[in-house]
């Protein structure tokens, strides 16, 4: 055991700072060791009684001096501890200065100031600034900051922080700048680095015609590499000021390039850190998809000066306010660059496949959570992705225009606060005139609800009608939950396949958003809907657009499904309902084999996507990849109340395989039709085009596993882009035989330099179906680009195993979870933030059958005994074992 359990924190314990800091004047001098001192102008809150003590924040540092308006204290005169120092009363304003030493170079948790490769840099969020200095570690404590970093000449000639340069100097081999940020900002927004980068320079100009110099830091060698970064920079610029009318408010906007990093990226104000993978891009070396996500997270990034700077947080327990609505502004803008429902279907398919079973877990928390014990382990899907699903509600609710001129009042009421969630929901509802006091439960309330949705359709009364019962599940700490607010978004199809316009007599709130199309407010736990005057039963159309996050059961036999899917407007709903009539094949698959039985699957299935298949050249080809796409086996195993991982496996496999045979031969023309027609363009076109070769790829290594290996082999040998490389590595990775490993191997000796595309080396190989997958992970953990230390690297392998090789990681001998438990031991002595990440997998044990529940458990509670543990791994642990 750990020998003082970490302690959780409440969020109604909340209560204002005794003090604030007003100013940080703060010097960083990097030598042989690292000395910082820093002075703190303190003013005591005059909302809080006087005479209290100051409880300063600081972690492994060595305290050299403190003074007080200029005195220096003694032992006596103050308390240090583990985690800070406490003054036990203060003037109403004084001065304090500390001088403390502390070791960037043996950082390995990567929070705080800390040495990635030949360069320094900081992560403070959430809690990193009490490593670096004593200080009130907390976002509703907001200062000015002035800040001189000191350092060798030679080796470290980029010194930067946040706000702009204001004096630098140089002496011998050392020189020393002074960076001045009069905004003031928690510290979790502050940033530092030093080192020798390259820098790429652009400029841009604000619709009011100021100019901002737009700086990227990169190693050297890699400055043509930030194009794409930098042109999504100037789109996110470009979008914010035409939808949200926001314009930059400084005169330059920094991003450092870093290569190890424990997230995407930072958006320290001004001066914004980014894991290297997001920034850095080139046809040769990125693929499509690293393309598009360069451009999210730069985006988001970006938005973040507004929402989550410029306005920012009281306390932790409101992460969500910043997270999720930056997630929603970056998911409306990715939407707007072209890939438009794609884009929508892609952030559902990912909600399913990690928020929905977070939700059901026993780390299962509200997108506001009420406690934590440690924060770093609540930047999750559910804050965020979810958090922006329940902003997206409130969009759809409001209406565009509405919700957009609401978040702009919010903007602009709260500048430079710290503020609620309740703040920003109060500010839509007082702004849109919406009632949104049930709506809140969304903040609240864990677990996803479940729909259950029942038809009628009375023939001589020519009326159809729809019960539709809500339903929360339980989560740890929360039973009997009350109905939510959710909006529902549904139309009707004839029996033609056209749209019919909408008349409906219901007891709830509806609001129409076209002749054939209504917003339904469910608000009760059961809600009837009635459309009169149907001659024929109708179609119906639901949850269009994703409009809520919710489980549904649709009340649709087969053959409505096959009719949604080929006649539905909505393309999420059609989606959809192909990924159902999919889902079910799978689970009668699962059941099929658990019996011991041959998985069997209806004709009408094969037909319904051969006749997809055969639209390859006309329909819109990166929905029809989507549609062509199985559900994951994790979303399968999903659906499952006993997960037996042998027969997910197995039943995805049935189905890949049956469809591959139904589609035949038309596979090939399909891939041979779908082949590049020039040279490489990152177009939404483009990309659809690739993404449905892709799947044709995926179920020809079904089909036809030679031709399959011939047509890898040439597409590796002709690929100018590394969409089309990757893609062939990928086909025929589960494929044993000589083809892939001289494709594996050539690619190895073409790229062992380029960390970020053998990462995608890494992480096939860590999710390729073989019997020796753990082998091969040790072998791949000897690879001299491996670090443990690297958190993208341990991603790759470590990471990618846990999440996607279910037969790997669920192996009935458990090898697969005691090589988890094995590496989450080690990288936790290292790295917390990582290691209680990769413990995931294993916490929701009670859930498998009951061989594989017995191993799991066994290496949590070997996890647990092993005593030491990082708080972080810890409150994971410690929850998943926790009786229910
Ligand atoms: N705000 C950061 C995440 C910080 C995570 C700290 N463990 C990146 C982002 O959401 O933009
Ligand atoms: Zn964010």
């Amino acid at each position: 055991m750990t020998a003082a359990a970490p302690q959780p924190k409440y969020r109604k314990d909340y209560t204002a700072p005794d003090y604030f800091i007003r100013h940080i004047d703060m010097t960083v001098d990097i030598g042989e060791t690292t000395e910082v001192e820093a002075l703190l102008d303190i003013e005591r809150n005059p909302d809080r009684p006087s005479g209290q003590p100051l409880q300063l924040d600081g972690e492994n540092m060595k305290l050299l001096s403190i003074e007080l308006d200029g005195k220096f204290l003694t032992e006596a005169d103050f308390e240090v501890h583990a985690k800070g120092l406490n003054i036990p009363s203060l003037p109403d304003r004084c001065q304090l200065r500390t001088r403390v030493v502390i070791d960037p170079h043996n950082n390995t948790a990567l929070e705080g100031l800390y040495r990635s490769g030949d360069i320094l840099c900081t992560q403070c969020e959430a809690e990193g600034f009490r490593h670096i200095t004593y200080y009130l570690d907390r976002p509703d404590v907001m200062a000015s900051f002035r800040t001189t970093i000191k350092a060798d000449r030679s080796t470290y000639p980029v010194l930067l922080s946040n706000g702009n340069p204001i004096a630098e100097d140089a002496e011998g081999d050392r020189h020393w700048i002074t960076w001045d940020d009069p905004h003031p900002k928690p510290c979790y927004l502050f940033a530092l680095v030093a080192g020798d980068l390259a820098r790429v320079e652009d400029t841009y100009t604000t619709a009011s015609g100021r100019d901002v110099a737009l700086r990227f830091y990169v190693d050297h060698g890699n400055e043509s590499r930030c194009t794409h970064a930098m042109q999504s920079l100037k789109a996110a610029m470009a979008w914010d000021e035409r939808v949200y009318g926001l314009e930059y408010d400084l005169d330059v906007y920094m991003v450092v390039a870093v290569s190890a990093f424990n997230m995407g990226a930072m958006e320290n104000k001004g001066l914004n850190l980014f894991n290297d993978r997001f920034v850095l891009a080139d046809d040769t070396s990125a693929t499509d998809e690293d393309y598009i996500h360069i451009e999210d997270v730069i985006g988001h990034e970006y938005f973040h000066n507004y929402t989550g700077n410029r306005v920012t947080l009281r306390d932790w327990f409101q992460l969500s306010l910043k997270e999720s609505l930056t997630v929603f502004r970056e998911q409306s803008f990715s939407a707007d660059q072209g890939l438009g429902a794609v884009k929508r279907i892609g952030e559902v398919r990912q909600l399913r496949r990690v928020q929905f079973p977070e939700d059901a877990s026993p780390m299962a928390h509200p997108v506001r959570p009420e406690s934590y014990i440690e924060m770093n382990n609540f930047y999750t899907p559910t804050v965020y992705e979810k958090g922006a699903q329940v902003i997206g509600m409130m969009h759809t609710i409001l209406g565009d225009a509405a919700f957009v001129h609401a978040v702009q009042e919010y903007l602009e009421k709260f500048d430079g606060q710290a503020v609620t969630i309740e703040d920003f929901v109060a500010t839509l509802e007082q702004s849109s005139g919406q009632d949104l006091q049930q709506f809140r439960l969304w903040y609240s309330q864990a677990g996803t609800p479940r729909l259950t949705v029942t038809e009628h359709y009375d023939a001589d009364a020519q009326v159809y009608e729809l019960v539709i019962k809500q339903h929360v599940p339980d989560t740890p700490g929360q039973k009997n939950k009350q109905p939510m607010h959710i909006p529902l978004v549904l139309g009707l199809l004839d029996d033609s396949g056209q749209p019919v316009s909408l008349d409906i007599e219901t007891a709830a709130e509806v609001t129409p958003q076209s002749p054939t199309q209504a917003l339904v407010h469910l608000r009760e736990t059961e809600t009837t809907l009635r459309f009169p005057n149907r001659p024929s039963r109708p179609v119906v159309s639901l949850l269009r657009g994703f409009s809520a996050p919710v489980k549904l059961d649709l009340p649709h036999d087969k053959s409505d499904l096959h009719f949604l899917v080929r006649h539905d407007v909505d393309p999420f709903s059609r989606w959809d309902a192909g990924q159902t009539l999919l889902l079910r094949a799978a689970l009668e698959a699962e059941q099929a084999l658990r019996a011991g039985n041959a998985p069997a699957f209806d004709e009408a299935l094969g037909e319904t996507f051969s006749a997809l298949l055969e639209t390859a050249g006309s329909d819109d080809q990166a929905l029809l990849a989507e549609m062509l796409a199985l559900p994951g086996e994790t979303y399968i195993a999903e659906q499952l109340d006993v997960v037996d991982p042998d027969a997910v496996v197995g039943a995805y496999q049935a189905l890949r395989q049956y469809l591959a045979g139904a589609m035949g031969e038309h596979l090939k023309a399909a891939y041979e039709a779908l082949r590049p027609g020039g040279a490489y363009r990152i177009d939404a076109g483009s990309i659809g085009r690739r993404r449905l070769q892709r799947q044709v790829m995926d179920y020809l290594a079904a089909y036809d596993p030679d031709a399959l290996a011939g047509y890898c082999w040439q597409q590796y040998d002709k690929a100018d882009n590394m969409t089309d490389t990757i893609g062939a590595l990928a086909a025929i990775n589960d494929l044993p035989g000589d083809t892939r490993e001289q494709l594996f191997a050539d690619f190895e000796q073409r790229w062992r330099e380029n960390h970020l595309v053998m990462d995608k080396w890494l992480r096939l190989q860590s999710t390729a179906r073989r019997d020796d997958i753990l082998e091969r992970l040790e072998q791949l953990m000897q690879h001299p680009i491996f670090s443990l230390r690297n958190p993208n690297r341990v991603r790759a392998v470590i990471g990618a195993f846990t999440v996607d090789n279910m037969p790997g990681l669920h192996r009935i001998d458990g090898s697969g979870y005691r090589f988890v438990a094995d590496y989450t031991l080690k990288i936790d002595q290292l790295n917390g933030q990582l290691s209680a990440r990769l413990v995931s997998c294993l916490t929701r044990w009670r859930r498998y059958e009951p061989q594989r529940r017995q191993l799991m458990r066994a290496e949590l509670e070997r996890i647990q005994q092993a005593g030491n543990l990082s708080s972080n791994l810890y409150e994971i642990v410690s929850k998943s074992l926790a009786e229910e």
